[in-house]
């Protein structure tokens, strides 16, 4: 379905097989995604588990452009993380790819299967701090102060 152009933030996050291949790879598919564009990506963080397990995580954030509904964008990145392998054997259970929409236009909407903006985004480090090299309007002096502290480290552009 789709609609009036919205501007979309969507966080990447991986820590099993080769996450930073995985990352790369998501954000050149989110650029081929019909009725989207892609306006811009953060570079790579490396970040420590939060609420999770296993090896420590690769982290960024696109900006796109839709003309996608929020759930046809949900259900695309959905898709996409299925075919990067992704498995769901628990909650926060490490992951091959994982793709949150973190914010829809202005969009408030709280549902089953989506909520924007994403319930625990701005207590996350590895969510605020690449939202705010792309996009520092999003994100205040405030949120980046309460995060500080959480492990989180600048990888690669
Ligand atoms: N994602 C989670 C839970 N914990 N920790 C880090 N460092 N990075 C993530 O992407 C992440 C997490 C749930 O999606
Ligand atoms: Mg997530
Ligand atoms: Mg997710």
């Amino acid at each position: 379905m789709v609609r009036e152009p919205v501007e979309a933030f969507i966080g990447l996050g991986a820590n099993l097989g080769e996450p930073m291949a995985a990352l790369r790879q998501a954000l050149a598919r989110l650029a081929e995604l019909p009725y989207t564009e892609l306006l811009a990506a953060s570079g790579l963080y490396g970040s420590t588990p939060v609420d999770s397990s296993g090896p420590d995580y690769v982290n960024a954030v696109a900006w796109v452009r839709t003309r996608l509904t929020a759930p046809a964008l949900l259900e695309a990145l959905q898709h996409q993380e299925a075919s990067a392998g992704r498995e769901r054997p628990y909650r926060n259970a490490p992951r091959t790819l994982d793709l949150d929409l973190l914010l829809y236009g202005s969009a408030r909407m709280e549902g089953p299967t989506l909520t924007v903006p994403h319930p625990r985004m701005t207590e996350r480090a590895f969510v605020l701090l690449p939202l705010a090299e792309i996009a520092p309007h999003r994100v205040s002096d405030a949120e980046l102060a309460s995060v500080q502290g959480q492990g989180i480290w600048r990888l690669a552009g």
